[in-house]
């Protein structure tokens, strides 16, 4: 393993553009369960696969926020990983995007100030019915005592994250910088999720994979780290940024 994080930190100090696609297991360190690694929500059967599904939001928009407002009490007490920091920090040296599959907002929280968020956020939340859209602070109380944020029209409050059968945010962008991209890292994803997983077909250059398990899609001639993600940023992070902390 030592080779392939000294390959990995070579691969870094030559980048001049980096894209950094990230998914749920950089988050989980931080106290925030994925889908489907060991400990996963759908792997262990917290929730049910239909609960992003936009369908089964409409027939009950309270079974929803019971999740979700848990999900944002998580997240709001979730601090930046050694992974979020190290990326951060990689905006010293070179030209640095990331984007995020994740809905937790953890990368703004560590600084980073390339972030695509392909899947939204919880920062604000959207009618069904007029399309009227309210900041997430304003509908907090509401959420947190009634499962079930309304519009003043009546509508029910769906946040505006991306769920299955919605258009992604910003996909055509983030496949312009994977494009222009010379190095790209993912890091923490299964890559199943579609139109992230098509990511990496824009790309050309050098592919530097942190993950726990199997990533779909990933070629032999990639770099593949099977660790945990804030042991590479660690490693990494002595080589490229020595005696520093992250
Ligand atoms: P996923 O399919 O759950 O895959 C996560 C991957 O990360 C798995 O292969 C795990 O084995 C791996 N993993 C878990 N922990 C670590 C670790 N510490 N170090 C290295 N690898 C690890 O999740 P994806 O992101 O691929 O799927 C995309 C979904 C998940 C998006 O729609 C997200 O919105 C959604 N999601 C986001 C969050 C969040 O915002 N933090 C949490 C849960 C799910």
């Amino acid at each position: 393993m030592e080779n392939h994080i000294q390959k990995a930190a070579d691969i870094l100090s030559h980048t001049e553009r980096l894209l950094v696609l990230t998914g749920a297991g950089i988050s989980t360190s931080a106290g925030i369960p994925d889908f489907r690694g060991d400990k996963g929500i759908y792997t262990l059967g917290t929730v049910s696969e239909d609960i992003f599904d936009l369908r089964a939001f409409r027939d009950d928009p309270k079974r929803f926020w019971e999740f979700g407002k848990k999900f944002i009490f998580t997240m709001e007490k979730a601090a930046p990983t050694p992974m979020h920091r190290f990326i951060k920090k990689l905006e010293i040296r070179m030209e640095t995007t990331v984007v995020t599959q994740n809905i937790d907002g953890i990368h703004e929280k560590a600084g980073s100030t390339d972030v695509i968020e392909l899947h939204g956020s919880f920062s604000s939340l959207t009618c069904l019915s007029c399309g009227k859209t309210y900041a997430y602070k304003g509908k907090q109380d509401q959420i947190m005592e009634t499962n079930s944020p309304i519009c003043e029209c009546g509508g029910a409050l769906k946040p505006d994250i991306v769920f299955f059968g919605e258009p992604v945010q910003d996909l055509k962008k983030a496949f312009k910088k994977a494009a222009d991209a010379d190095t790209m890292m993912i890091i923490g994803s299964s890559l199943t999720v579609y139109p992230a997983s098509l990511l990496p077909s824009y790309f050309k250059g050098k592919m530097i994979v942190v993950n726990k398990g199997p990533v779909s899609g990933i070629t032999i001639t990639d770099l593949f780290l099977d660790i945990e993600a804030d042991r590479a940023a660690i490693e990494l992070s002595k080589i490229l940024f020595p005696g520093e902390e992250i």
